[in-house]
């Protein structure tokens, strides 16, 4: 049985990296970009799970579709947590990837050795329409680099090396940033769930 569900998000870039790790399984996602008028969703929340469940909880009720959402972000300590919740806009409203990255290497100047650890995390939302919603967590240690490095991947990637690796995660094959990334950890957890659900037969393929 397969169980296809929509997938609450615009970035291509996270949509590429979920359907790759859900390669053989049952789970299909289905874009939005089948769904061209659903209207942008304001990340106005706190944390990443109240943005996760805003976006999944919109398309759910739009569509009347199962829909998983996605929000992530890269946390730096030393900076009190940012890019944090606001990562996607880091360096202004409508920035893109390389200005968030020289704004965060910028701020990181000033900083060596162990105060330039981060880590990324990823919050995955599932909302059935008019039921329950369930959320996951996955997380990526890592460090900030003194320079961008490597042409894979999107967001921060080309400034974070994770622990234990030499290489940023944009010098990474899509299926090496996959076995270990947080949004891979998350994913691994929402899986559980999917595989249950779906050995109980309770979910419609
Ligand atoms: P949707 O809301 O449509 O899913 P978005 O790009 O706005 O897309 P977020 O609100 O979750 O997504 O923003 C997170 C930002 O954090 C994203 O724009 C990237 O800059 C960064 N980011 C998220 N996941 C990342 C990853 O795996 N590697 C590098 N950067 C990432």
């Amino acid at each position: 049985m397969k169980l296809t569900i929509i997938a609450a998000t615009r970035n291509q870039h996270k949509l590429k990296e979920l359907n790759r790790l859900l390669k053989g399984t049952n789970l299909r996602l289905r874009s939005l970009d089948d769904f061209p008028a659903m209207p942008e969703v304001v990340e106005n929340g706190r944390t990443l799970e109240a943005n996760a469940l805003k976006k999944a909880r919109a398309v759910a009720k739009a569509l009347a579709l199962p829909a998983l959402s996605d929000d992530s972000g890269l946390f730096v300590p030393a900076l009190q947590g940012k890019p944090g919740v606001r990562s996607a806009r880091y360096a202004g409203p409508k920035c893109d990837y390389a200005a968030n990255n020289r704004k965060l290497l910028q701020a990181m100047r000033q900083f060596t050795g162990r105060q330039r650890r981060a880590y990324f995390a990823t919050t995955l939302a599932l909302v059935w329409p008019g039921k329950k919603s369930l959320t996951w967590t996955g997380r990526l240690s890592g460090k900030i680099t003194s320079a961008p490095a490597g042409g894979n991947g999107f967001g921060y990637d080309p400034v974070f090396i994770p622990t234990g690796h030499q290489v940023t995660l944009a010098q990474m094959s899509l299926n090496e940033k996959n076995k270990i990334s947080h949004r891979s950890r998350a994913l691994a957890k929402a899986a559980l769930y999917f595989k249950k659900q779906l050995e109980k037969k309770t979910l419609k393929g």
